[in-house]
């Protein structure tokens, strides 16, 4: 059986329900601070979301619903100052302890180091963002417990496309064989999946009616011995919560899955 190395973890909305409370409030707190009648309700951002990436997201609002701004700005500018102010919103919001971890999270990433298993980060976000909510959520140090944090522009094209995952696996020195992922949407999903990786998915609200085919489990959340997951899709067996062993399984499972479509042992 392949034996599991590594788990590679999503940020937003995999590690925390950064969305709703974090960037979107961030955006919104940016655009009264520069006088822009502008607010992103927890609808809109949902529909927003489609946009992998805050740049990228506010880029495409502009030009879908305030298109005139073209004219009187200089877009690129405009659009990496507003983000640069919103990431500082944001990272307080995290300094402040408005924005805690799912559950589950703190506890699998513990018995991972305690199994001597790598861990990586493979997000879209930008890199501060991962330094301080890891620092302030998890332990002062838990930024030097992965081997690789590969997040926002290290690369050029952002989820769905495979890039940040195969930069996270060429940093890691591990097979994609070997390890798991985990993510909360199905342009996270895609993107792990065009990187060969059995991937496990706990959706939240923003994204619970989305297409998560391939995936090798399905979940509310990751779970606690006190608070089961709820299996939405897969086969957890007699788990209810995700463990080092459960994991273990899903890799042998899916791997022997992945091997027998692609014909190779
Ligand atoms: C989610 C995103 C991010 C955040 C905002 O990515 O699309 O862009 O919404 O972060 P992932 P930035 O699920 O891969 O973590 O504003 O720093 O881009």
């Amino acid at each position: 059986m392949t034996r599991l190395s590594a788990l590679i973890f999503d940020v937003d909305g995999t590690l925390a329900e950064t969305e709703r409370h974090g960037h979107r409030v961030a955006f919104n707190d940016c655009f009264t601070a520069h006088d822009l009648p502008w607010f992103w309700s927890e609808g809109l951002y949902g529909d927003l979301l489609k946009v992998m990436g805050g740049k990228e997201r506010l880029r495409h609002f502009i030009e879908h619903y305030h298109p005139e701004l073209q004219l009187q700005v200089e877009l690129e500018q405009f659009v990496k100052q507003i983000h640069k102010e919103k990431t500082q919103y944001y990272q307080s919001y995290v300094q402040a302890g408005k924005i805690p971890l799912r559950p589950g999270i703190a506890r699998l990433i513990c018995a991972a180091r305690d199994a001597g298993l790598k861990l990586a980060i493979a997000t879209t976000t930008t890199l501060e963002n991962v330094h301080t909510l890891l620092e302030h959520k998890l332990h002062p140090e838990a930024a030097s417990w992965f081997s690789v944090i590969s997040a926002g522009d290290v690369v050029k094209a952002k989820k769905p496309a495979a890039d940040i995952y195969l930069h996270a696996l060429k940093h890691l020195h591990v097979p994609a064989e070997e390890c798991i992922a985990f993510e909360d949407t199905a342009h996270g999903l895609q993107s792990a999946l065009k990187s060969n990786l059995t991937t496990v998915v706990t959706v939240n609200d923003y994204t619970c009616d989305e297409d998560f085919t391939g995936a090798a489990l399905v979940l509310d959340q990751l779970g606690e011995p006190d608070h089961p997951f709820k299996v939405l899709a897969g086969d957890a067996g007699d788990a209810h919560y995700v463990d080092i062993p459960l994991l273990q399984t899903l890799l042998g499972e899916h791997g022997g899955l992945r091997q027998r479509k692609t014909g190779s042992n």
